[in-house]
């Protein structure tokens, strides 16, 4: 063992579990010690520093996978390299951008915007906001044909406002947004994998009242709760399944038939002592073809503009079916064997093992639920999410353990049979807490099983301290053979919660904008009743009433227009296009005083609008770097008193 490892295990010893005895609330943590599954004595493979810079590229050596990360919180998706771990991009979505103008210029607020409900208008008119510029981004996901990933968009979820995204991947940026009406808080999401990505799946987290006017408040008896699918063409809601119980995450199948949702809530309890009551929680399991049936065939009631199907428990209907899952499950991982679904048991130590061949018979045949479960090995504590190597094993996350447990599927089948086979592999160490975990191309058929992703929500010694916030931290391994190699640590702010690591012949996007491109077809349309083209040098102001357009092409390093003149009061729009046509020619346009700025690629159209408040000249100025006299890139806006 290396001096390093040993470091290691001797700082695990001192800090013990805390922070996971801690985090799981009062009875949870006596419920998991009394439930046993002590954790296995860890195999921990530490990269000596030379096999390490083996596997890891250089600088100036690209990496061979994207990774595509969530960042919790912070409301923005991250690219990263992998096996690099550099952090490449970050792009945003829910959040507002100081760099880019993301949730201020007006193409990034009609995205933000025009899919929000009735009741987010009323409340982002009633608070004076334009937009709801925050988010909790837990999971990306990228379309798939056939199983898959087909490099043609990243979907999103937002957790606090109840939002699903998409991301184009030619450009890397966000198109559209989606408000899920009905439901609450969506938080597993997940594209259909088979045959193509039609539908995106999304769960609705929070439980409330079906019609929630407020004339129902405090009788959780009355909650219900709402999976959704979305068109993924043109993100609009395909329909709606009202079901019993939350629902948390979500994961499709292989063959284009079902889609499963975990809850960990199926007593519908409010508080954490009722909603852990029962030793049995569920996973839902949606039937598609039937619910597309349904609705073909009228079922449904129409719900602030949504087809919603009534698939709770008890209803006798073939929309669904709830399979009883150890206490609070969490994690839903379909295998790429196309066969097992893998349920991690957050408060049990077992992951149940679901055979989605065995679902016909328990949807057509009156087949016992339970009967579909084909394996429940007991891994270690908490385990929270499970990826694949695509060659038959597993890696689940051991929240409580600070581990990670490579185990065989085809051994805990047998197990579960009754042979005396040990499905463990191996568990290797991490630092500490792991919520997601990924593999490379790990959630489709094309699971290669060369890297292993672990994202850990504490990070404790790992870092030198930066005050009593910490990052966190996210951790790469080498899968070779069944031995996990750690090779890098990265610490990362708020939070690297989930991501996919997908291979770079996937995604293919462009250097330079298409000016042709539709996130500035509000713009060039308003462009053409001005009578200014904007694909060529444009230095035109435009008065209409107080409101004043201003037009504008940059070239490094000079806008068109050295200054331009406005009145007190009026309100401005500045319109930058971007003529540079080359490779890393980006400029941006920030003006003074005002809270403006943007970002414009090469080709690229950006506009944004602000009012002219103050009489005086203010300059305004290319805040991103793109020429030797970038400094003198800059004018000055007059803005005379009102009369
Ligand atoms: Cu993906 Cu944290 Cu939102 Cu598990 S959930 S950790
Ligand atoms: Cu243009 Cu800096």
């Amino acid at each position: 063992m290396t001096e390093e490892s040993k470091k290691g295990i001797s700082r695990r010893g001192l800090l013990g579990a805390t922070a996971g005895g801690a985090a799981l609330i009062g009875a949870g943590g006596s419920r998991l010690a009394l439930m046993g599954g002590v954790a296995a004595t860890a195999a921990v493979a530490t990269a000596t520093a030379a096999h390490a810079s083996d596997l890891i590229p250089g600088p100036g050596e690209l990496d061979e996978y994207y990774g595509f990360w969530s960042s919790g919180q912070s409301g923005e998706m991250r690219i990263l390299g992998v096996p690099s771990m550099r952090e490449l991009m970050r792009v945003p979505v829910f959040n507002r951008c100081s760099a880019t103008g993301w949730g201020q210029t007006n193409e990034s607020l009609k995205i933000m915007t025009e899919g929000n409900t009735e009741k987010t208008r009323k409340q982002l008119a009633a608070d004076g906001k334009k937009v709801h510029d925050q988010g909790d981004l837990h999971h990306v996901h990228m379309s798939f044909t056939e199983g898959k990933y087909d490099g043609r968009f990243l979907f999103m979820n937002d957790k606090a406002n109840t939002r699903v995204a998409r991301v184009r991947c030619d450009v890397m940026k966000c198109d559209k947004i989606l408000e899920i009406p009905n439901a609450k808080a969506i938080h597993g999401l997940r594209p259909q994998k088979w045959p193509r990505t039609n539908y995106v799946f999304a769960n609705g987290e929070d439980e409330a009242p079906m019609v929630n006017d407020g004339k129902i408040l405090d009788d959780p008896s009355q909650y219900v709760n709402f999976y959704s699918a979305i068109n993924a063409d043109d993100m609009t809601m395909a329909w709606q399944v009202m079901v019993s119980g939350n629902l948390d995450n979500t994961d499709a199948d292989y063959d284009g038939k079902y889609a499963f949702s975990t809850s960990y809530n199926s007593e519908m309890g409010i508080n954490a002592a009722e909603m852990m009551a029962a030793e049995m929680d569920h996973v839902v399991v949606f039937n598609i073809a039937e619910i597309e049936k349904g609705i073909a065939a009228g079922d449904f009631i129409e719900l602030n503009g949504v087809k919603v199907i009534d698939g709770r428990k008890g209803q006798n209907k073939d929309y669904t079916r709830y399979i009883p899952i150890p206490n609070s499950p969490h994690g839903c991982n379909m295998a790429p064997d196309k066969i097992h679904l893998c349920i991690n048991g957050k408060l049990s130590p077992t992951v149940s093992v679901i055979d989605v061949r065995k679902l016909d018979d328990v949807f057509y045949k009156g087949a016992d639920p339970r009967s579909a479960v084909v394996a429940e090995p007991e891994l270690g504590l908490g385990p929270l999410h499970t990826a694949f190597d695509g060659k038959g094993n597993a890696f689940t996350t051991l929240f409580l353990d600070s581990q990670v447990v490579m185990w065989n599927i085809e051994k805990a089948v047998r197990a579960y049979a009754g042979e005396a086979v040990d499905p463990i592999i191996t568990k290797a160490d991490v630092h500490y807490q792991p919520g997601h975990n990924s593999t490379s191309m790990g959630e489709t058929l094309e699971a290669d099983g060369k890297w292993y992703v672990s994202m850990n929500k504490f990070s404790k010694d790992r870092f030198i301290n930066v005050g009593p916030l910490k990052p966190e931290n996210e951790q790469l391994f080498a899968i070779e053979g069944d031995k996990l190699t750690l090779v890098h640590d990265s610490p990362t702010f708020a939070e690297p919660h989930d991501s996919i690591i997908v291979h770079r012949s996937v995604v293919n996007p462009l250097s330079v904008w298409d000016r042709n491109d539709p996130m500035w077809a509000d713009t060039r349309a308003q462009a053409e009743k001005d009578g200014v083209d904007i694909d060529n040098w444009a230095e035109e102001v435009i008065r209409d009433g107080n409101k004043v357009r201003v037009y504008m092409s940059s070239i490094a390093p000079t806008f068109s227009l050295e200054s331009f003149t406005v009145k007190e009061g009026d309100e401005v729009t500045v319109i930058v296009t971007n003529l540079d046509d080359i490779d890393d020619l980006t400029h941006g346009f920030t003006m003074g005083n005002h809270g403006v700025a943007m970002e414009v690629a090469p080709q690229a159209t950006a506009s944004v609008t602000f009012t002219a408040a103050n009489a005086g000249v203010y300059w305004y100025y290319c805040q991103w770097f793109c020429h030797a006299l970038h400094m003198e890139m800059r004018g000055r806006m007059f803005v005379e008193p009102k009369a």
